[in-house]
């Protein structure tokens, strides 16, 4: 059972192995929206990776989420803020999502053999899921247009750890050695640690500090959204 770590989406045929689950992690703020949507209710989701795929269901009557650069895009229902899934309206509901990033890291993994989304929010949850698997793991992280980014690299080395330190995973993989290492740097104040961070001030901007405190904060929601086809669905 042996971990990887792919920083950014565009890397993803480097670490293509047809036996990995691979785990999609854009913590700010797409994986830990999708988390949020299905803890509360959502029945199915279809991420796509276009604005014009995210419109063409729109003209069906899908309800759809459209988020570029941090921010709802007119006239959709919804963006990419787990508080927006917070509510009676998405209850049931199947929801058409595109992000900046996280569906971008999404599409670029469609080739797995498994696809679940992570997030802190639903971090012992990935743990339980993939330790009862027993089968290789690919972490990949959406970052940031392509760039690496720190927040999703915590998040993989969180995962990384205690299933190399706690069950019977192994790395030979110097990416995953890096984010174990800077887990443990920043594992006791994560929101402290990202403070210079580009997402995190790029996100501050946006007056959406309440966000990523949420975002950052461990188990709010016991869920394993997975890829069933073109839909994500509750494990
Ligand atoms: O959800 C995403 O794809 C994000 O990377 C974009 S945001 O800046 O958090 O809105």
């Amino acid at each position: 059972m042996n971990i990887e770590v792919c920083f950014t989406p565009q890397a993803y045929p480097l670490f293509h192995n047809p036996n990995s689950i691979v785990v999609v992690i854009d913590i700010l703020r797409a994986t830990s929206a999708i988390t949020t949507a299905f803890f509360n209710g959502v029945s199915k989701m279809i991420p796509v990776a276009t604005v014009e795929e995210a419109a063409s269901y729109k003209h069906q009557g899908y309800m759809v989420a459209a988020e570029r650069n941090g921010e709802i895009l007119e006239g959709f229902d919804l963006g990419n803020s787990p508080f927006g899934y917070m509510n009676a309206k998405v209850k049931g509901k199947t929801i058409v999502i595109t992000t900046t990033n996280g569906t971008q890291a999404i599409e670029a993994s469609k080739q797995a053999k498994k696809i679940i989304i992570g997030s802190f929010l639903n971090q012992d949850s990935v743990i339980d899921y993939l330790r009862k698997e027993k089968k290789d793991v690919l972490f990949v992280c959406a970052g940031w247009k392509n760039k690496f980014n720190m927040e999703d690299t915590l998040f993989a080395g969180a995962i990384a750890h205690d299933l190399i330190y706690k069950y019977d995973f192994t790395t030979s993989c110097d990416s995953t050695l890096s984010a174990i290492h800077l887990h443990s740097l920043a594992k006791h104040n994560l929101y402290g640690f990202l403070s210079n961070s580009s997402h995190r001030n790029r996100l501050a901007k946006l007056d959406l500090e309440r966000d990523i405190k949420y975002c950052l904060t461990p188990n709010q929601c016991p869920v394993i959204p997975i890829m069933e086809g073109n839909f994500l669905v509750k494990a």
